[in-house]
């Protein structure tokens, strides 16, 4: 299992030159995600993030690091306070393990048996799991080997573009050291050191799930 640790950014002309002088493209792709929740918001309320991309079930949730309470410089912390991390678990599985944990008060006495074929489309309506967004993105990806991060550029079939500077890392990998990578590359791309930058889903939630959005907001998830 591996950590997501990522920056997102706005791209404009001058990083666009910059990533066209010393990244390397890696590719191109056209994906369409679907997130799912419970009609209470049961999942994303605990800041974990569902979806179906190319087929595959997805979930992304927050995780604690070892590192993290490290002394840190201000510029490290600065630089930290604009990176986010996130788990990624890709087994079927445990992503029905860890939904089936955080929604058991609609499961029948505690238990919703899931059969255990990955091939069960369903398991998600037994959970009832709806589809909150969905959406299409055009993305290229390109790397800055210097350092070691890789760079997706995004666009959504809703007229949001972002990039994002990303590093994978495993469970309890060293995270001040990705966001050092992160910071350098931000640096070499001449990003601001104090723009957070909104990813897809909010602006996506803001725009046709206001209801949603607003809750998350209060509650310190977006
Ligand atoms: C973690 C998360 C969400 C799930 C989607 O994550 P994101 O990184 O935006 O997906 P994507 O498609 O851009 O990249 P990929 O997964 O392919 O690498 S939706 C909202 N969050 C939380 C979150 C947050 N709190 N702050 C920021 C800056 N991003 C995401």
């Amino acid at each position: 299992m591996s950590v997501e640790v990522e920056r997102k950014f706005l791209c404009n002309a001058g990083t666009m030159k910059t990533l066209e002088e010393f990244g390397v493209c890696v590719g191109q792709q056209q994906f369409r995600d679907q997130y799912f929740d419970t009609e209470k918001f049961e999942l994303t309320l605990r800041d974990m993030w569902l979806r179906t991309r190319k087929g595959c079930w997805e979930l992304k949730c927050p995780t604690l690091t070892v590192n993290e309470t490290e002394e840190t410089t201000g510029e490290q912390s600065r630089a930290a306070a604009l990176c986010s991390h996130y788990k990624e678990i890709t087994s079927l599985p445990e992503i029905q393990q860890r939904v089936k944990e955080v929604i058991k008060d609609v499961c029948v006495d505690g238990e919703t048996e899931l059969a255990p074929s990955q091939e069960d489309e369903s398991w998600h309506s037994k959970l009832n799991l709806v589809c909150f967004a969905a959406f299409t993105t055009e993305r290229r990806s390109f790397t800055l080997e210097e350092e070691g991060v890789r760079i997706d550029l995004d666009q959504a079939d809703f007229g949001y573009h972002v990039g994002e500077i990303e590093v994978l890392i495993p469970e309890g990998g060293d995270l001040q050291c990705a966001q050092e990578k992160i910071r350098n590359a931000a640096q070499k791309l001449g990003l601001s050191e104090d723009e957070r930058v909104e990813g897809k889903m909010n602006v996506y939630l803001r725009r046709y799930q206001p209801e949603h959005y607003a809750k998350l907001l209060s509650k310190h998830i977006l």
